[in-house]
């Protein structure tokens, strides 16, 4: 069957059934049974979504997925046309011109995004499945991404209601100043396979509260949850058009979307190398306005003084969650001398007990690298780590479980500022230790980056705390946690991480611009006598 609507399509995510678990857990018995799901018997194949209706594959070419933790086909996806791209844009256009989103009151805007709040709540296990087979994610944390993404969609059903501009009754008698937020037009998002449902989830609610129209598209490597959303969204009211998605590869659709003169803002996530590319595209068609999310390579400074327990726990958590595979993951440890070589250790020593594994496991904590070309550069990482003279404490290797691709959590020892390691953006399970003396010295290893994502403290003095968290250069800051968040809070960087916030208010101001409208109050006083 070809490109028939995500609904139509077999779930498999309600077989359970129960087998010995396909994982390593060091210092762990491998005798105890766990909940493993099943893989799907054939590709669950989708179509595109445009104009509030589906297109099949038809005589389009496909993207086969190859589950990165099984290495078994899962799902098969069109390669759009550039006729499918216009025809997704035409229609965001005509949604957005016609006003039949943005000329509705916040109430209406809301009760839809609610409505698909409870959507995405209902068909959770659905979600989470299918972002496991094509990420190679633990299905643990995509169920708890899942959950996190119904509270961006009701806390931006709030924002639709609330969000407001300003007015000016200070300009004397004769005027009147109001400030108004506008939707900003037709957006494309362009998102990354390390949290294809997650990312989305914290753009597309906060854009449709703005009032904006949008054409989505995804990785081409994982693409179904952004289709089962746009399904969701169509079963809870959102007008046709309002958001299309298309897919295909970076290069064709995705180059076409950014140069595309009908659409007026550009939401992209991923590499800087091609956020460069966007902003060139920007540049050189309608000077669409962008947001970009890019790479990070976010500092972790553990003081003496910090519940080293809870420090080690959470910088083992910072760079295993999602295999590294995080713009904001903590990569780079900056510990103080005093204790640094213990500290090591008891890194090591959480390392040493994660459970790295098959991502359909319930136990499962790190599961698989999800392209075969980020597996090798991060092999290639850390060969360089090795050939620069850095010292392998932990890790280091790929784990053969017989199917699919992994990586052990990795921990270098005697690493410089100058080393590739120290300055480049692994996308890894790869953690760099750095000693310091002064609060002064690990301000500035942490800001020695071209990068300013995300940043995290460890130290039970408020003062220290403080100082650091004003003086390093990061637009996301941990305070003793690492990689924690919620709809209010938002997200984006400093420096070559990106431009622009998503999520909170912020999420949604972003997607508007301001008019300032000035209003004589009586009679004017005339410029021609
Ligand atoms: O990203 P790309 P890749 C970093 C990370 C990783 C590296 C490469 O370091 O190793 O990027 O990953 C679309 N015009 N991050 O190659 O290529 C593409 O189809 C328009 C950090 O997967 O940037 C996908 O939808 N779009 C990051 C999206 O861009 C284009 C998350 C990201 O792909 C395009 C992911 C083009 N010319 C990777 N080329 C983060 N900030 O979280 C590609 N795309």
């Amino acid at each position: 069957m070809n490109g028939v609507p995500a609904s139509t399509q077999p779930l498999k995510s309600n077989s359970l059934q129960i087998r010995f678990p396909k994982f390593l857990r060091w210092g762990m018995k491998m005798s105890d049974s766990s909940i493993v799901l099943s893989l799907p018997d054939q590709p669950r194949e989708f179509g595109f979504f445009v104009d509030g209706s589906w297109s099949p594959i038809e005589s389009r070419e496909v993207f086969e997925r190859f589950s990165p933790g099984h290495g078994v086909p899962v799902t098969r996806i069109p390669k759009c046309t550039d006729a499918d791209l216009d025809a997704a844009v035409n229609a965001a256009r005509k949604a957005f011109d016609d006003r039949r989103w943005s000329g509705l009151s916040g109430a209406d805007r809301a009760a839809v995004l609610l409505k698909a709040a409870e959507g995405v709540r209902t068909r959770a296990e659905e979600i989470a499945y299918w972002e496991t087979l094509e990420n190679g994610k633990p299905i643990s944390q995509a169920r708890a991404e899942v959950g996190g993404c119904v509270g961006m969609f009701e806390y931006a059903s709030g924002l639709a209601r609330s969000l407001h501009g300003d007015s000016f009754n200070n300009l004397g008698d004769g005027m009147f100043g109001v400030v108004t937020r506008e939707p900003v037009g037709v957006v494309g998002v362009i998102t990354p396979w390390n949290f294809p449902f997650l990312i989305l989830c914290e753009r597309i609610p906060y854009i449709l509260a703005a009032g904006c129209t949008i054409v989505a598209k995804p990785s081409e490597v994982t693409s179904a949850t952004t289709l089962i959303l746009a399904e969701i969204l169509h079963d809870a009211g959102l007008p046709a058009g309002v958001l299309n998605v298309v897919t295909g590869s970076g290069s064709t659709i995705g180059q076409g979307l950014i140069e595309h003169e009908q659409v007026d803002m550009l939401s992209f996530t991923g590499s800087t190398a091609v956020g460069r590319r966007v902003v060139e595209a920007s540049g050189k068609s309608n000077f669409k306005k962008l947001g970009l999310e890019l790479g990070g390579k976010n500092p972790q400074i553990v003081f003496a003084d910090a519940d080293l327990e809870d420090a080690a726990d959470g910088v083992a958590f910072g760079i295993g969650f999602n295999t590294g595979q995080c713009c904001v993951s903590g990569s780079r440890l900056i510990v103080e001398r005093t204790v640094a070589e213990k500290f090591a250790s008891m890194v090591a020593e959480k390392f040493r007990k994660v459970r790295v594994g098959d991502p359909l496991d319930e136990r499962t904590q790190v599961g698989a690298i999800t392209t075969d070309a980020q597996n090798t550069t991060i092999m290639g990482y850390i060969e360089k780590g090795r050939a620069e003279g850095a010292t392998l404490i932990h890790g280091g290797e790929q784990l053969d479980f017989g199917h699919g691709q992994y990586i052990a959590p990795t921990l270098f020892g005697n690493v410089t500022s100058e080393m590739t390691i120290a300055r480049e953006e692994i996308f890894g399970p790869v953690l760099t230790v750095m000693p310091f003396d002064t609060l002064e010295e690990a301000v500035a290893i942490a800001n020695d980056t071209e990068y300013g994502l995300a940043a995290s403290v460890w130290t039970k003095n408020i003062d220290k705390a403080l100082v650091v968290t004003r003086r390093v250069q990061a637009g996301r800051f941990w305070i003793n946690t690492t990689l924690s968040g919620g709809p209010e809070l938002p997200i984006g960087g400093f420096k070559q991480s990106g431009w622009g916030r998503e999520a909170g208010i912020y999420g949604v101001e972003e997607y508007t611009q301001v008019k300032s409208v000035h209003i004589e109050i009586g009679k004017r006083t005339p410029w021609v006598a």
